[in-house]
């Protein structure tokens, strides 16, 4: 079998674990993972796009989820799988593309920042959910701008992932309050505006997020509220175009109760989703790199991002029939 890198595996293993998470920093270290194994690799040049594809695998297989996995792994590995050449040449495309996506994933941050802070008016009162590194740069953005604002960030259990939120906005110097899950509805009846990431975003324009997303859009939507997503377009789910259902990441009970709670009780079984889907009719618009959306224009983001990958899909489907 192939020698995979340390360093690759533990960037494989820190997702799993999610010591490396939210959909964008995975996206850039699935990149950078790909990158490491190219630079790393001493065997045949015959046997190079074997092994990264072994690498790819393995780092496909860390978490379900957040479409830009897959998606950073396609934009690297479909230009070596499309190329020729000796391994030096091979090996330069790789890291090229690696060092493209994690330099336009950047960029795409910083333009969704800057449109999405447009939307966000002085003396607005925002909450959200989780933590997205997008939806935080907006807020910070808008703040910079010299916007009074005031956030609520939820807990977001079992994770937790509610208190990076808030330390990194209240570093950043914005008005921050943390709150139970379960106050959401109360809350954010208060509210102007909310705004969260994305893991995935289906053709018609359903977000899938970190579970409670949708209880939150819900209550939203039930309070009038404008519902905010902001989703670099490789977070949009190609496979969604032809019915593919995104994956909902199941995670261990222990993240929800002790190990010792659950042998204690064990006529009791503990479910832990990690993520939910947003149907598009409680989204009001979709912030990316490339301008504000309606849920409803995902398909054309879809067909203009992956239209040659959907042929390529088609043209396989037709060739194998034929044979
Ligand atoms: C994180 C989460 C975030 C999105 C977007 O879930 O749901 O909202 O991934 O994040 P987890 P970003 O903590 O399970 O990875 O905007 O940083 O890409």
């Amino acid at each position: 079998m192939y020698q995979v890198p340390r360093e690759v595996l533990e960037i494989a293993e820190d997702i799993k674990t999610m010591k490396i998470r939210g959909a964008g920093k995975i996206a850039r270290s699935v990149a950078r993972a790909l990158r490491i194994a190219a630079e790393r690799y001493r065997g045949s040049g015959e046997e190079f796009k074997e092994y990264m594809e072994h690498v790819a695998r393995i780092l496909l297989n860390t978490r379900p989820t957040a479409v830009s996995l897959p998606n950073a792994v396609m934009f690297v590995m479909n230009r070596l799988r499309n190329s020729t050449g000796s391994l030096e040449e091979l090996r330069r495309i790789v890291i090229e593309s690696a060092n493209e996506f994690i330099e336009k994933s950047l960029e795409a941050v910083k333009k969704i920042a800057e449109y999405g802070a447009r939307m966000i008016s002085d003396g607005d009162v925002i909450v959200t959910h989780c933590h997205s590194s997008v939806a935080v740069s907006v807020i910070v953005e808008a703040h910079r701008q010299g916007k009074k604002i005031k956030v609520f960030s939820d807990e977001t259990r079992p994770k937790f992932q509610g208190r990076i939120t808030s330390t990194q906005l209240a570093e950043a110097g914005v008005d921050v309050t943390i709150v139970p899950d379960s106050a959401m509805r109360l809350i954010v009846k208060k509210a102007d505006k909310v705004i969260v990431g994305a893991d995935a975003i289906a053709s018609n324009g359903a977000l899938v997020n970190k579970i409670g997303t949708s209880q939150l859009a819900l209550a939203a939507h039930e309070a009038d509220v404008m519902f905010l997503v902001a989703a670099e377009t490789y977070k949009f789910s190609p496979m969604t175009l032809v019915g593919e259902l995104v994956k909902i990441e199941l995670r261990d009970p222990t993240e929800v109760v002790s190990k010792e709670w659950l042998e204690n009780n064990p006529g009791i079984r503990v479910l832990n989703p990690a993520f939910d889907v947003t149907p598009p009719e409680y989204i009001d618009a979709i912030i990316t790199e490339r301008g504000v959306i309606p849920p409803h224009a995902a398909v054309l983001i879809l067909s203009e991002s992956f239209g040659w990958a959907m042929r390529e899909y088609i043209m396989k489907g037709l060739e194998e029939s034929e044979e």
